[in-house]
């Protein structure tokens, strides 16, 4: 029988939906015998918000995948703030859950909430964004998206797109969330890949915070100050766009549409995460490359759980599958994407 214990951070009312099997607190001496029946564990998930599909996606797959493996899962939605995180955390710890997990919205400011989760034995798994932290002892694995190699991939499309062109070729960088880990990667390995090459250059970079209503309001801003049919900014012709995820993307196409900027055509679009929407647009040709980004590790993650209770030890870092899908492809054989 499931039991949540659903979290409402922000006003933080814990309510308790108890399925008939009844829920207690855990008993106070945490040494309990290592065979533990898999069907009482429990994790404590603190999960980033629902600002995409892509997010809706990892959690709803987090569920599910729980459910299947008979792990009661306790959901905290931090709505975008850390400091709710940090409080769903400190919230499990006196649940005395027998796992967290987390997702951190950006990678400072973990150490002093995940020592307490040290000092409760309660073992942390990171899920989909890393921590910057000097003692990696605070986590018992990292499991989710390569953000380098995204960019790097995102670089490599634009090498092939331009191969024959002699430049410059002016670049656009809509950032996600600052401080991010997936946005330093994917920034960091994008510019791996293009710094080589002195046509490209990276002329503006403004952050939609991963916000569809940001990346509208960022196009908005530039279409209003270029001249009819072209994207201009600091008096430069604007390329190509590098988004770091679908939804600033949408955002963005929806406002070049109102300006008759033919996207895909006039500029060249790149994202990433793979929502079905933006397959939709590389099938309109309105997107040039969309780079994925899996948001499916709730199987993997469950198995690091049982893994935990059991005493035995995950890998500090594992990455889940991930492709790229291109105007160069086939595109009528991209399978549903499910989110
Ligand atoms: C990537 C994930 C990002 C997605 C965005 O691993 O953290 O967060 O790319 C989401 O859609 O906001
Ligand atoms: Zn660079």
């Amino acid at each position: 029988m499931k039991k949540f214990l659903v979290l409402f951070t922000g006003i933080f009312i814990a309510v308790f939906c108890l399925a008939v099997t009844g829920c207690k607190a855990k008993s106070e001496n945490k040494t309990q015998s290592s065979e533990k029946p898999e069907k009482n564990i429990i994790v404590g998930f603190s999960q980033i918000g629902a600002e995409s599909e892509w997010r809706t996606c990892n959690t709803e797959n987090m569920m599910q995948a729980a459910n299947e493996a008979g792990i009661q899962l306790i959901y905290s939605n931090a709505e975008q703030k850390q400091e709710n995180q940090i409080k769903a955390i400190r919230s499990f710890i006196v649940y005395q859950v027998d796992v967290i997990v987390f997702c951190p919205i950006v990678q400072d400011g973990w150490d002093n909430v995940l020592q307490e989760a040290k000092d409760a034995n309660i073992p942390v798994i990171v899920v989909d964004r890393k921590i910057r932290t000097k003692d990696n002892s605070l986590y018992a694995g990292y499991i989710g998206t390569d953000s380098l190699e995204e960019g790097r991939n995102a670089g490599r499309f634009l090498l092939k797109k331009y191969k024959n062109a002699s430049g410059p070729i002016n670049i656009m960088e809509l950032y996600g969330t600052i401080g991010s880990s997936v946005s330093e990667g994917r920034n960091q390995g994008f510019h791996e890949i293009i710094d080589k090459d002195p046509r490209f250059s990276v002329v503006y970079t403004e952050s939609g915070d991963f916000l569809r209503s940001r990346g509208k309001e960022i196009a908005e801003n530039i279409c209003s100050e270029s001249p009819a049919g072209t994207l201009k900014v600091n008096g430069k012709t604007i390329h190509a766009i590098y988004s770091h995820n679908d939804q600033m993307t949408l955002g963005f196409l929806e406002i070049l549409d109102n300006y008759k900027i033919k996207c895909g055509k006039d500029i060249t679009m790149i994202t990433i995460d793979a929502e079905q929407s933006a397959i939709d647009e590389l099938c309109r040709g309105k997107i040039n490359c969309v780079i994925e980004c899996n948001p499916k590790m709730g199987t993997q993650v469950m198995e690091f759980v049982k893994s935990l209770v059991a005493n035995k030890p995950i890998p500090a870092v594992t990455y889940v599958p991930e492709t790229v899908f291109t105007e160069y492809d086939a595109l009528d054989q991209i399978a549903p994407r499910g989110y």
